[in-house]
């Protein structure tokens, strides 16, 4: 397997842990083989470099390192990367992509350069740039990226009407949502759907897992303080003049924003890089008409509904928009249909 493969297997492991900070992978290669192995397991923790560093000891000197984003060169919560590369005696350097990170962007690799590292920038971008689209929107637009999840039936109903929950999709396609939930800092419903299903908003099914922060949409602050998504953290996303007292004294934080846009942006203030919207049809809606969903992930059944909500009912476009580099999964009895609106954020090498 390649080893930039390997290396963001690694930073998979940090997935909805690394947030503001982006998940990231490191393998060490001396001689052919894996030496070292690290990952950056949280904010305000090691970065990737300095656990395969530490991993590999004395052989990292003259090695390979592989690492999915470009080292860093600047000091925040840890010293520089570049340095700790350099002071092991690293001899060349492989990255994914470049840190859209001001501070860094390019920098590391040019410190990495001058000290007479041979440095490749390239291989997997593609994937490390997916996996990093949370920490790059945040970066570079100050608000979470934000990807659209539904299940459809084939003729493109999300339920039979707004109230009523419907079994759309197969347990397979269920399952690979908990591991979504897993790896996504928040997920986000809006208040119909905290009012018709009382959902848990919970990751269920995977070894290790931990949920993601519950974020409602609701303006007008009807969430009944015994609802399931209220618990200490939730953030409930109100319009001005909201009374949330009782959610409040419930744990929830009160984000009171006038605009969907701004509370994007507010919940990127709280530092939450990835959003995983998942209904209702009313508020990926607005979303969607305010050009605030990135990224499309559908599950598409081979059932037929007839009457029935779509998964998006803002008024008609003047055109279909198509998503790009789009997938087409067989899930189970279902069809996953992914892809993207706004392209991830990315630094020209
Ligand atoms: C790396 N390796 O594993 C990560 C990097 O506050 P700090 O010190 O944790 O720095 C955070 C910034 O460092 C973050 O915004 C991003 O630019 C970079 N993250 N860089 O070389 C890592 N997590
Ligand atoms: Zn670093």
């Amino acid at each position: 397997m390649h080893f930039m493969h390997q290396a963001l297997q690694q930073a998979a492991l940090g997935l909805g842990r690394t947030a503001p900070n982006p998940p990231v992978g490191c393998v060490i290669v001396a001689g052919g083989e894996v030496v070292g192995r690290g990952f950056h397991p949280r904010a305000g923790q090691g970065h990737a470099e300095v656990f395969a560093l530490q991993d590999a000891g004395v052989r990292a000197r003259g090695a390979t390192a592989y690492v999915t984003l470009e080292p860093c060169s600047h000091t925040g919560r840890t010293p520089p990367c570049a340095d700790a590369l350099i002071r092991a005696g690293v001899a060349r350097v492989v990255v994914a992509a470049l840190d859209p990170n001001p501070v860094v962007a390019g920098r590391g690799v040019a410190r990495l350069r001058t000290h007479g590292l041979d440095v490749h920038v390239g291989p997997l971008a593609d994937a490390a740039v997916r996996q990093q689209a949370g920490f790059r929107s945040l970066i570079t637009r100050g608000r979470p990226w934000v990807v659209y999840k539904y299940a459809a039936t084939l003729d493109g109903k999300i339920s039979a009407d707004d109230a009523r929950p419907l079994p759309v999709s197969g347990p397979d396609a269920r399952a690979l949502v908990h591991t979504w939930r897993n790896e996504f800092d928040a997920i986000a419903v809006g208040v119909g759907t905290v009012l018709a299903d009382d959902p848990h908003l919970t990751t269920r099914g995977v070894p290790g897992g931990r949920d993601p922060r519950p974020i409602v949409f609701d303006r007008h602050a009807r969430t009944p303080t015994t609802a399931r998504a209220l618990r200490p953290g939730t953030v409930l996303v109100t319009g001005p003049d909201a009374r949330t007292d009782a959610h409040e004294a419930a744990g929830a934080h009160v984000l009171r924003a006038p605009t969907l846009h701004e509370a994007l942006q507010g919940l990127g203030a709280l530092g939450v890089t990835s959003l995983l919207l998942e209904g209702g049809a009313r508020l990926a809606s607005a979303l969607y008409a305010a050009d605030l969903i990135d990224e499309v992930r559908a599950f598409i059944a081979p059932t037929l509904l007839g009457a029935g909500l779509p998964a998006l009912t803002s008024p008609a476009a003047h055109a279909p928009r198509a998503l790009h580099d789009v997938q087409a999964t067989r899930v189970g009895t279902d069809v996953l249909i992914e892809g993207f609106l706004t392209a991830i954020p990315r630094v020209d090498a």
